[in-house]
């Protein structure tokens, strides 16, 4: 093996996967479980490619002894999961189901005999449709207050055993996508609007509102985990910040890329770090928007233990300029590399300036790798194996620039894939497969791909290998 110098991570660097809830469950209005916003969203016909559903899934509610012991067998030390709101309380609020919270605890102590670390996401997406329908969603602090409510009574049922509690997974992916859509190129010249559930279209003044919500969420869940969970619960949030990239390694092209990440995440990360919005952030849409009291910026930006981030490529690239704002954005270009999924240009080296960025910016003194991962075009060869070069290439070259940061003193404390096993790509169906593990969604059987062979090499020493 190469130099360990130039390849371990630190000691007691978790090696984790990742899922959520509705990616892989199934299960999906068993034991007393409400409808959440995707199970909705994805009975309407026209809305999930070949319109597929998550209703069964990797079938993981009644499969997961097998999964964890799959996970085990790959190398994981801790597995990121996210629990479904609606399990928990079917209708948002109100009284509880003790059967949702069992599946997670049965799930949890399956996980601690394996010597899994449990690290759970509260909220990836699947909101109570009664919440949607009786407050429209995160438009209402309702449902801020109701989602801290939520966060606080798991904390107080798992969090004997739980000790690690992500607030929020990718604020930016549910708001912008939910309450305003995106359109996206599909070649030919043609462009489609795309939208996750609720599927609205709001202008980006109201926009400004929903993100409040989200980031008052954020805080009330982290203050109500604190109130409710043992005195050594741990707690943050798992965004997918957007990362400017230098274009060039010198101290004017890094302070340019510096002050273009804080600006560009100046409604989730900033406000959730700083506790105030930047002045070009409340300017912009005209400057309406948002409506808030000093009281919610503090609960907004209440301290937290470690900061999660999902990394998958850069945001933008970045050199600096004399005209504020002090950086101009550089084009990424028509031929850039990309993997497999159309939105997925690739730069491992956003691993190693997002994670640097977020100590010299906010001083970060914990971080996650709370996702990273790609979709690769996976087939099962005649000898029933998996090879996907492609995502081997990817992972190593992302954990090489990760532990160019760890050696440099950035405090990464763990590296989480996306995903354990291949599972419903959100509005792409099962067609896009990010897993180390295969599924093959007929039988539902699980085979380990060559990227599991690799994660487990080098989970095993602690090192790229
Ligand atoms: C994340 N991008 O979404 C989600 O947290 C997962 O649920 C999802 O399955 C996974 O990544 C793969 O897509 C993303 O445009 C959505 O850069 C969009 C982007 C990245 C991640």
């Amino acid at each position: 093996m190469s130099s360990p110098a130039t390849r371990s991570f630190p000691e007691g660097f978790r090696w984790g996967v990742a899922t959520s809830a509705y990616q892989i469950e199934g299960a999906w209005d068993e034991d007393g479980k409400g409808v959440s916003i995707w199970d909705t969203f994805a009975h309407t016909p026209g809305k999930v490619k070949n319109d597929e559903n998550a209703d069964v899934a990797n079938d993981h509610y009644h499969r997961y002894p097998e999964d964890v012991a799959l996970m085990k067998e790959i190398g994981a030390n801790a597995y990121r999961f996210s629990i479904a709101w609606p399990r928990i309380f079917p209708e948002g609020t109100g009284s509880p189901n003790p059967k949702g919270l069992d599946f997670y605890s049965r799930l949890v102590d399956e996980l601690l005999a394996a010597d899994i670390e449990p690290f759970v996401t509260l909220y990836h997406w699947d909101l109570p449709q009664k919440l949607q329908d009786d407050h429209g969603g995160w438009l209402s602090a309702d449902t801020s207050k109701a989602f801290g409510e939520y966060a606080g009574y798991v904390a107080g049922h798992l969090g004997d055993r739980v000790k690690h509690f992500f607030t929020i997974n990718e604020f930016a992916s549910f708001v912008e996508t939910g309450y305003q859509g995106v359109e996206a190129q599909v070649g030919g010249g043609k462009t489609v609007h795309l939208g996750m559930p609720p599927g609205l279209n709001l202008t980006d003044a109201e926009l400004k509102h929903v993100r409040h919500h989200a980031v008052l969420g954020h805080g009330l869940a982290v203050q109500a985990i604190r109130a409710n969970g043992p005195a050594d619960t741990k707690v943050g949030f798992a965004e997918n910040i957007r990362v400017a990239v230098p274009v060039i390694d010198a101290p004017e092209y890094i302070e340019a890329a510096e002050v273009a990440t804080r600006e560009r995440n100046a409604g989730f990360t900033t406000v959730m770090l700083e506790g105030q919005y930047t002045d070009a952030y409340l300017a912009s849409a005209g400057g309406s928007g948002p409506t808030f009291t000093d009281d919610e910026l503090e609960v907004i930006a209440s301290p937290l233990d470690f900061v999660g981030v999902n990394l998958y490529r850069p945001n933008i690239y970045v050199e600096p300029s004399d005209e504020p704002p002090g950086y101009r954005e550089v084009p990424i270009n028509g031929s850039h590399p990309k993997m497999h999924s159309a939105w997925h240009i690739v730069d491992p080296e956003v691993m190693y300036w997002g994670t640097r960025q977020l100590q010299s910016i906010w001083g970060a003194e914990s971080i996650f790798i709370t996702e990273n991962g790609c979709a690769a075009l996976d087939v099962v060869a005649e000898d029933g194996r998996i090879y996907d070069s492609d995502r081997v290439m990817f992972m190593r070259a992302s954990l090489t620039q990760l532990q160019r940061a760890t050696s440099e003193g950035v405090p990464v404390d763990g590296y989480f894939y996306w995903s354990s096993q291949d599972n419903f790509e959100w509005i792409y169906g099962y067609g896009d497969r990010f897993g180390l593990i295969y599924v093959d969604f007929d039988t539902l059987e699980r085979t380990p791909k060559l990227s599991a062979e690799w994660f487990r090499e080098a989970s095993r020493h602690n090192a790229v290998v």
